[in-house]
């Protein structure tokens, strides 16, 4: 199974340690194309690909190519929401992780999507449980 993970990268890096431990509990699952949104040294000013058009293709080739989507969503990212999107219009799977906090609401686009399974959770262990439920659901034959 190949899973895209999506993660703020420009848009913060403040939940990354969160991304980090979401990526080792998908990865036993299967494969994930985007271990790099969960590197602890890739700052929002970084950089991992020669430039952004390269950047870009390489990510929507391998949304394309996943068996399913899981992205962590509280804090915003243009990057993600645009991934979102074209997971959706691509009929993929697609889980949100979100962690309610008072005066935040997650962006209608997604919260209101039925193309998007989005789940509230507070802590990793109930996040690692949300993704189990929700990759037995999605498998449908695929090899883990
Ligand atoms: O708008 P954002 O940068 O927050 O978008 C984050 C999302 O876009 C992630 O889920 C990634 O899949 C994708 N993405 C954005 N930038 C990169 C990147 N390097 N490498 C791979 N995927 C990316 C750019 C590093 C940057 C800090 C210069």
């Amino acid at each position: 199974m190949k899973i895209y993970f999506a993660g703020a990268i420009r848009g913060g890096r403040r939940d990354v340690a969160l991304y980090y431990e979401i990526i080792q509990y998908l990865q036993s699952f299967g494969k994930v194309l985007t271990e790099h949104v969960g590197d602890m040294g890739l700052t929002e000013q970084g950089d991992d690909g020669p430039n952004d058009p390269a950047i870009h293709d390489r990510d929507m080739a391998w949304l394309r190519d996943c068996d399913l989507i899981v992205a962590e969503v509280t804090l915003p990212s243009l990057g993600v929401g645009y991934e979102l999107g074209w997971a959706c219009a691509l009929n993929k799977p697609v889980l949100s992780l979100f962690r309610p906090a008072a005066g935040k609401r997650l962006s209608a686009m997604i919260a209101g999507s039925d193309a998007i399974v989005t789940a509230p959770y507070s802590d990793i262990g109930q996040a690692r449980e949300i993704i189990r439920q929700f990759i037995v659901a999605n498998i449908k034959g695929t090899p883990l």
